[in-house]
């Protein structure tokens, strides 16, 4: 059976959990769209979530690969379009570094952008068919997710697997979250957590579905 690598990230920032974590844990064994889900959760700071994720590929080999992570603000869940070659933190990371202007790949010939490699339109239609409202994103930040799909897209294309799909979904706020912000800051919109892991289950339906 084909093997999904899907991963979310730990917590970070203020946030007291991430529904990213949250929906991979949820997945995780699990057979969904003709493949078998093997879940990791990936820590929140660029270089050791790297060298994680090349490890899980190493390991796993995995047929598709769905990285996951939290936009608190998003009031919808959306798969990213595109990874940029650049880091630009407004918050540090959990080793404490704040990165910018600077490359995510110091190598001289690492390309400006890779493109997801998922069915993007495919997922969004998915989301709609199962009552999910959501979109394509045309920028995954320039924080630690962006990163990490960087070097998932340009690991597997280094290591000829390039046609292995690969792509991001970044998913809102659940209610912990959502409670967690402080009273003077504005609002986050949230789903509850169940809703946000039923659109990670329906976005790897449909990308195991095509394997
Ligand atoms: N979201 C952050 C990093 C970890 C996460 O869940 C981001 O959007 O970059």
């Amino acid at each position: 059976m084909p093997a999904l690598l899907l991963t979310g990230f730990e917590p970070f920032h203020t946030h007291p959990t991430n529904p990213s974590a949250q929906a991979a844990e949820a997945l995780d064994g699990l057979t969904v769209g003709g493949a078998r889900v093997v879940s990791a959760l990936l820590p929140v700071e660029p270089h050791a979530a790297a060298s994680a994720l090349r490890e899980l590929l190493n390991t796993h080999q995995p047929d598709a690969v769905l990285l996951t992570g939290l936009a608190a603000g998003r009031p919808q869940v959306t798969v990213e379009r595109v990874a940029l070659n650049v880091m630009d933190f407004r918050i540090p990371d959990n080793a404490g570094q704040t990165y910018r202007d600077h490359p995510a790949h110091t190598d001289a010939g690492a390309p400006s952008a890779y493109l997801s490699t998922l069915p993007l339109r495919a997922v969004v239609d998915g989301w709609r068919q199962a009552g999910i409202p959501g979109d394509v994103s045309n920028t995954a930040g320039l924080y630690v997710c962006n990163f990490v799909l960087y070097h998932a897209l340009d690991w597997l294309s280094r290591s000829g697997r390039g046609e292995v799909p690969c792509g991001f979904l970044h998913v809102p706020a659940n209610a912990e979250v959502a409670l967690a912000m402080p009273e003077d800051r504005p609002a986050l919109p949230y789903l509850p957590q169940d809703e946000i892991t039923r659109a990670v289950r329906v976005a790897a339906e449909v990308v195991g579905r095509g394997l």
